[in-house]
C-alpha cells in the first residue's frame, strides 16, 4: 500500500479527494450497452432473455420462472451451518430494519384542518442478486428483508442462471430466498434483469416492479440508470470501500486484517488508512503484507491495496483524520479509538459507522444486524444505505371540514388570482355558493 503524508498541510475537500481517487468505472460505454439490453427486453421479451443467457452466462433451455420444488430443494440441502447462520441473520436485520419504519403523524393545523404524514410501501419490489464473484447470499437477507419490514406486499427475485448449476441459480442464493417466503424468483442475470423488472416480460409470468434494488457490476448499475423513471431503484452500489481511522493505541493486526477483508471482493476495492500515529502506520503497512499474502484471494486483495485507489494516510491530528474521512465519504468507516464511542458523533459522512475495534465491517456485513448494502464512491455525503424506508414512499393525507375550508377561502383566493388561475379560486367559492335549486 501506498503511504501518503498529509501531515502539515492543509488541503481543501478538491485536494482531500484527489489524493485518494476511487476507481473509476468506465460507466459511459456500460451505459450504452444496458441501455440497448433493456429496450430489447422490453421490445422481445423473453426471447430477448434467452439469448442473453446464452451469450453471457452460456446457458440454453433453463427454467426461466424457477419452480418451487428447486427452491425447496436447495433448502434441503443448503449446509445447516448455513442455514442456522442464514436465519439468525434475518431475524437480526429484521429487528434492525424495524426502527426504520417512522410512525405516521397527524399534525391539526387548526380545527377541523388535519394532515396525516403516512408512509406507504410501494406494491412491488424485484431484488437482483449477483452471481459473478462470490454468490451473495447475504445480500438476499439484506435486501428482502427491509422489504418485507416496510410491508411490501409483492416481493421478486432475480440472479442469473449459474453453467455449473445446469442453469439453476447458485443454490445458497436460492436457499436464502426459500427461507425469506420468496417463492417468485427468476433466473435472469444483469441488465436483462433489470429491464426485465422494469418493463415485466408476461411470457414468463414477470409483472413490471415499482421499485428494484440489490447490488451488481457497473452493467446492472447503468440498468438502473436506463429505467430511471420507469421504476424506483435503490442507490447505485460501486466497489466496495473501507476506510480505518485508528490512534496510537489500535491493534495494527486487526486494522489489516479488516481492509484485506474488503478488499477481498474486489480489485478495484478500496482499502484506506487514516492515522496522526506514524509508528503504528509502519507496522499496519507490515502487517497488510503479511497476511495479503496469506489470504485466499492473495492476488485480488494486492490488486486493491495496490491500486491508487488504496493508501495508508498520515494526517496530524484528530481534526484533520475527521475531515478526510467526512470528505471521502467512505462506504464503511471503522474507528479504532480509544473514545471511539464519544468520537463517532464527529464522523458525519460515511455509509455505516463501526465503532471500536470489536466491531468489524464483516461483522456487518452479515450478523450485525445492519443493512450491508451502503452508498458508496462518496455517495454516503447525500444518500444512505438500503433500509425499510427504500420500500416506503412519504404521502400527506389532508382532510378539511367546512368550518377549516371557510379560514382557508381567503388565501386560496388570494392566491389564485396572483398567479392567474381563477378556476383554483372558484373551485373553493364553489363550496360556499347556495346550492341551486332544481327544478321538478
Ligand atoms: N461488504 C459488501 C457486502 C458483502 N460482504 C456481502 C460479504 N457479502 C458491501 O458492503
Ligand atoms: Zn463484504
Amino acid at each position: 500500500m501506498q503511504t501518503i503524508d498529509l501531515r502539515g498541510r492543509s488541503l481543501s475537500t478538491a485536494e482531500m479527494l484527489a489524493a485518494v481517487p476511487r476507481a473509476t468505472a468506465a460507466r459511459a460505454e456500460a451505459l450504452a450497452t444496458a441501455t440497448e439490453i433493456v429496450e430489447d427486453v422490453r421490445v422481445r421479451g423473453e426471447e430477448s432473455l434467452r439469448e442473453q443467457a446464452e451469450r453471457f452466462d452460456r446457458v440454453t433451455g433453463h427454467a426461466i420462472r424457477v419452480p418451487r420444488e428447486h427452491l425447496q430443494e436447495a433448502l434441503a440441502a443448503v449446509a445447516p451451518e448455513v442455514r442456522a447462520a442464514l436465519e439468525a441473520a434475518i431475524e437480526r436485520v429484521r429487528r434492525g430494519s424495524a426502527a426504520q419504519v417512522p410512525e405516521d403523524r397527524e399534525t391539526q393545523i387548526g380545527p377541523g384542518a388535519r394532515i396525516v404524514q403516512r408512509w406507504q410501501p410501494v406494491g412491488r419490489v424485484g431484488v437482483y442478486i449477483p452471481g459473478g464473484k462470490a454468490p451473495l447470499a447475504s445480500s438476499v437477507v439484506m435486501n428482502v428483508v427491509p422489504a418485507q419490514v416496510a410491508g411490501v406486499g409483492s416481493i421478486a427475485l432475480a440472479s442469473p442462471p449459474q453453467q455449473s448449476e445446469g442453469g439453476r441459480i447458485h443454490p445458497t442464493i436460492l436457499a436464502a430466498a426459500a427461507l425469506l417466503g420468496i417463492d417468485e424468483v427468476y433466473a435472469i442475470g444483469g441488465a436483462g434483469a433489470i429491464g426485465a423488472f422494469a418493463h415485466g416480460v408476461s411470457a414468463v409470468g414477470l409483472d413490471p416492479v415499482d421499485v428494484i434494488s440489490g447490488p451488481g457490476n457497473n452493467f446492472v448499475a447503468s440498468a438502473k440508470r436506463a429505467v430511471a423513471g420507469v421504476v424506483g431503484t435503490d442507490s447505485e452500489a460501486g466497489a466496495t470501500e473501507i476506510l480505518i481511522v485508528a490512534d496510537d493505541q489500535a491493534d495494527p493486526r486487526l486494522i489489516a486484517a479488516d481492509l484485506i477483508s474488503q478488499a477481498e471482493h474486489d480489485e478495484q476495492a478500496s482499502a484506506v488508512f487514516v492515522t496522526d500515529a506514524p509508528a503504528l502506520a509502519e507496522r499496519v503497512a507490515h502487517e497488510v503484507e503479511q497476511q495479503a499474502g496469506r489470504t485466499r484471494h492473495a492476488e485480488r486483495v494486492r490488486a486493491a491495496l495496490s491500486g491508487p485507489q488504496s493508501a495508508i494516510v498520515l494526517v496530524d491530528d484528530r481534526a484533520a483524520a475527521v475531515a478526510f474521512s467526512n470528505a471521502y465519504a467512505p462506504e464503511h468507516l471503522e474507528l479504532h479509538l480509544v473514545d471511539a464511542a464519544q468520537a463517532a458523533a464527529s464522523f458525519t459522512s460515511a455509509g455505516a459507522v463501526f465503532v471500536g475495534d470489536q466491531t468489524p465491517v464483516s461483522l456487518g456485513d452479515y450478523m450485525a444486524g445492519s443493512n450491508h448494502v451502503l452508498p458508496t464512491g462518496g455517495q454516503a455525503r447525500y444518500a444512505s444505505g438500503l433500509g425499510a424506508y427504500t420500500f416506503l414512499r412519504p404521502q400527506q393525507v389532508v382532510a378539511y371540514d367546512h368550518a377549516a375550508l371557510t379560514e382557508a377561502r381567503a388565501g386560496v383566493a388570494a392566491l389564485a388570482s396572483a398567479e392567474l388561475l381563477p378556476a383554483h379560486g372558484e373551485a373553493v367559492e364553489a363550496r360556499f355558493a347556495p346550492v341551486p335549486v332544481t327544478e321538478a
